[in-house]
C-alpha cells in the first residue's frame, strides 16, 4: 500500500499540470508574458523524488529533492512542444529532462526518466543549458555547458566550462560526441549552433572566457567554423555582439536560443550581463545578423528585450533572466522559454513580424546620457507633432 502522504502530494501535482496558462496583462507591443510558470521543480515526477516503498521510506520522505528547474532547450517536433529542461537536484547537479507539451504554453509534463547522457568525460562534475538546434544536416543537436573541477588551481571554486555536444534524432536516443575546442580560449559557455552550414561547415556561436566565472579578455558573442561535427575544433572566433562599457553587455553576454531566420536577416537573443550592487542582472536582447553571411550584425537595438519582473526576479539567483529554447511556430508565433532566477521556466509569445519590427527599427544605443535623452526628445517631438494633427 502506497503512503497516505502520496495521494496528497499526487493531487497537489496533478492540479498544478493541469493547470491552464493565460496571458498576463504586462504589455510593450513587442512580446506577451504567460501568468503562470510552464515548468516548476513541483511539476518534476514523484517517483523521481521518492521512494514510494513504505517499507523502505515509512515516513514519505523526499529521498532526491529537486532544487529547480530552469534554462531549457526547446523545439517543435511532430506538433508537439519539448523542453529539454536543466534539472537541478538538490545535490546542486544538474541534469536534463525532457517535458511535452500540446500546446507550448501548458500541460508540460515529464517522460518517465531524465536523459542518461554518455559518460563520455570522467572529470565532468555538471552539465547544463542545453541547447537545441534542428541543423539541416538532419540531426538534432545539443550544445550545452560540460563543467569540471579545474585541477590546476587548488581554489575549491575553481572550474573550467566547455561546450558539450550530443546529437538526436527523437530526444530519446542520444549520442554524445567530443567536446567543442576552441584554439584560442580556453573556457567556453552558452555555445550555440547554427541550423544551417555556413561555407559548408558548422557554424557556432560562442562566448570565449578566460576563466570560469569572468569573461576577460573574451570581447563578447563570437562566431567560428568548425569542418567536422564529429570532432569539433574551431580555429577562430570572430566577435559578433560586443560587450560595452555602460551597457547592459558591460559585465558578460552570451547567444541565448538557435537564431530565427528571417527574410531580412537572422534574429538573434542574447544576454546581456551587469554588475550591480546587488550582484548580477541579467536581461535578454536582441541582435540581427546577415543572411549572406551570419558573422556579420545588420542591426543593435538599444538596450534590453527582456528583464525580470515580479516573480521572476526571485530565486535562487535573483535580478536573472536567461533563455536557451524558443519555438518558432509555422503560422510565425514565436514561443520563448526563459527562466526566472535560475528556478523555474516562464513563456512569453511574440511573433517573426513583431520581433522584426522591434529588431530592425528601434534605434541603437547611442551610448552617452546626453545623446539618450535627445533621441527620447524627438521621439516626444515627434509625438506631439502627430497628435496635433490628429486633433
Ligand atoms: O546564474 C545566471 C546564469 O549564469 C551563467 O551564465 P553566464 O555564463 O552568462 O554567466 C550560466 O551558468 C547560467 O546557467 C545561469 O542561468
Amino acid at each position: 500500500m502506497l503512503h497516505p502522504q502520496y495521494y496528497v502530494e499526487k493531487a497537489k501535482q496533478d492540479k498544478l499540470l493541469a493547470r491552464k496558462n493565460e496571458k498576463a496583462d504586462f504589455y510593450n507591443g513587442v512580446f506577451t508574458r504567460y501568468k503562470n510558470p510552464v515548468v516548476t521543480r513541483d511539476m518534476i515526477p514523484l517517483d523521481w523524488r521518492y521512494d514510494l516503498n513504505p517499507e523502505t521510506n515509512p515516513y514519505f520522505i523526499e529521498r532526491l529533492g529537486v532544487n529547480a528547474t530552469l534554462n531549457s532547450g526547446a523545439i517543435m517536433l511532430n506538433g508537439k512542444y519539448y523542453l529539454v529542461v536543466r534539472i537541478e537536484g538538490n545535490d546542486r547537479k544538474s541534469f536534463f529532462g525532457v517535458a511535452e507539451s500540446d500546446n507550448g504554453i501548458d500541460g508540460f509534463h515529464f517522460w518517465d526518466y531524465p536523459i542518461q547522457l554518455d559518460d563520455t568525460c570522467p572529470d565532468e562534475t555538471n552539465v547544463y543549458d542545453m541547447r537545441l538546434t534542428q541543423h539541416e544536416d538532419g540531426w538534432i543537436y545539443g550544445v550545452f555547458c560540460s563543467e569540471s573541477k579545474d585541477k590546476t588551481n587548488p581554489d575549491l571554486s575553481a572550474a573550467t566550462a566547455a561546450a558539450g555536444i550530443v546529437r538526436t534524432k527523437d530526444l530519446v536516443t542520444w549520442e554524445r560526441l567530443p567536446n567543442l575546442v576552441t584554439k584560442h580560449s580556453p573556457q567556453q559557455r552558452n555555445v550555440v549552433l547554427h541550423p544551417e552550414f555556413v561555407d559548408g561547415k558548422y557554424a557556432f556561436y560562442t562566448r570565449p572566457m578566460d576563466s570560469f566565472i569572468d569573461t576577460g579578455s573574451g570581447g563578447g558573442i563570437g562566431f567560428g567554423l568548425a569542418d567536422d561535427i564529429t570532432h569539433a575544433v574551431i580555429d577562430e572566433e570572430k566577435i559578433l555582439s560586443r560587450r560595452k562599457y555602460h551597457q547592459i553587455t558591460e559585465a558578460k553576454n552570451g547567444e541565448c536560443t538557435v537564431p530565427i531566420k528571417t527574410d531580412r536577416g537572422w534574429l538573434h537573443i542574447a544576454h546581456g550581463v551587469r554588475n550591480t550592487a546587488a550582484g548580477l542582472r541579467y536581461v535578454l536582447y536582441m541582435y540581427a545578423t546577415s543572411l549572406e553571411d551570419p558573422s556579420v550584425v545588420i542591426a543593435e537595438p538599444s538596450g534590453l528585450l527582456m528583464g525580470p519582473r515580479g516573480w521572476e526576479r526571485v530565486g535562487d539567483v535573483s535580478n536573472v533572466l536567461f533563455a536557451n529554447g524558443a519555438v518558432v511556430k509555422d503560422d510565425g508565433t514565436v514561443l520563448l522559454y526563459y527562466a526566472g532566477s535560475d528556478t523555474r521556466m516562464y513563456v512569453a509569445e511574440s511573433t517573426i513580424d513583431r520581433l522584426k519590427d522591434y529588431v530592425f527599427n528601434t534605434p541603437s544605443d547611442p551610448g552617452r546620457s546626453v545623446l539618450c535623452v535627445r533621441q527620447r526628445c524627438d521621439l516626444i517631438r515627434k509625438n506631439k507633432e502627430f497628435m496635433k494633427n490628429e486633433k
